[in-house]
């Protein structure tokens, strides 16, 4: 089989038709594009000392209250994972598609950078940034000072307890990147959103307002069911084996 077939068995040929015209088009992404660079997605069991813990028990200001030395160490030990992480096919795909859209927006419930690191330009961090830290009191960054011996460090400037600067659960998301993200959205021709369970709202909310607007949404996943229904396509694979097919 030549590789445009084999390409055109794993992306419906219709939807490539669309994406070559479209004007605008918006992806959202979720942990599922960075599992190919090693790092665990939410749901599938993390592994390790984390086994007995869910991350919505975890990843909440409570928690932190209750015990900031765990959710500290729980986030340093996510930040070791992602430092090694790289940018894989499917990152790189996403930068490729973005050169060649007039009018693209990377939505991004991620929180490792790895898009920006695959060289994407118009990234929005819907859930903040694993590197970034902020002062749990001030609600400011700080820079991380991971070499204090105080776990969690303290802020320099009020001595009040620094955490990861990320939306935890129960906190709303930043406002202007909300905004913006429903914003395109609203004026998608196509919609992707890869690699997420669609369980976290209000993220996940965002293919349903595409779609209400008259996208094609395209939902890339590995526990889909394929549907080839336009303007709704389910594609079942994965994202590093997908994309790449897509700007072939
Ligand atoms: C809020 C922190 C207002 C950083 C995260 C309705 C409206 C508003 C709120 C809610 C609502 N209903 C419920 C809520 C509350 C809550 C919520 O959604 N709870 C869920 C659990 C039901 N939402 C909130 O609290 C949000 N806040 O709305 O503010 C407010 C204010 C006060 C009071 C009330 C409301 C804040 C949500 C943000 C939470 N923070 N992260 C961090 O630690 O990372 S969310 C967390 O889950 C991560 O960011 C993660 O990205 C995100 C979503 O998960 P996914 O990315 O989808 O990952 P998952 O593992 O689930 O799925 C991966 C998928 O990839 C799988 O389907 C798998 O099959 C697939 N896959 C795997 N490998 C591949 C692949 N696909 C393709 N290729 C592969 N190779």
């Amino acid at each position: 089989m030549d590789m445009h077939n084999a390409f055109s068995q794993i992306v419906p040929p219709e939807l490539v038709k669309t994406l070559r015209t479209a004007q605008r088009v918006t992806v959202l992404t979720g942990a599922g594009i960075s599992a190919e660079s090693g790092l665990p997605t939410f749901r599938d069991p993390m592994t390790g000392l984390w086994e007995k813990y869910r991350p919505e028990d975890l990843a909440t200001p409570q928690a932190f209250r209750r015990n900031p030395r765990l959710v500290w160490e729980w986030y340093a030990w996510r930040r070791e994972l992602v430092s090694q992480a790289t940018p894989n096919a499917g990152h790189r795909a996403l930068v490729t598609i973005e050169q060649h859209i007039p009018e693209f927006m990377l939505v991004t419930q991620n929180v490792d950078s790895l898009h920006q690191q695959a060289g994407s330009q118009r990234v929005i961090e819907l859930h903040g940034n694993i590197r970034r830290t902020k002062c749990f009191d001030e609600n400011v960054v700080v820079e991380n000072r991971e070499e204090s011996e105080e776990v969690p460090p303290r802020c320099p400037r009020c001595g009040g307890m620094l955490r990861p600067d990320v939306v935890w659960f129960g906190e709303s998301l930043p406002a202007q990147a909300f905004q913006t993200a429903v914003e395109a959205a609203v004026h998608a021709d196509v919609f992707f959103a890869i690699g997420t369970s669609g369980t976290v709202e209000p993220a996940a909310s965002l293919a349903r307002v595409a779609q209400r607007f008259g996208a094609t949404v395209v939902i890339l996943n590995l526990d889909v069911k394929p549907l080839e229904a336009p303007p709704l396509y389910h594609i079942n694979g994965r994202a590093g084996i997908v994309l790449p097919a897509l700007v072939h």
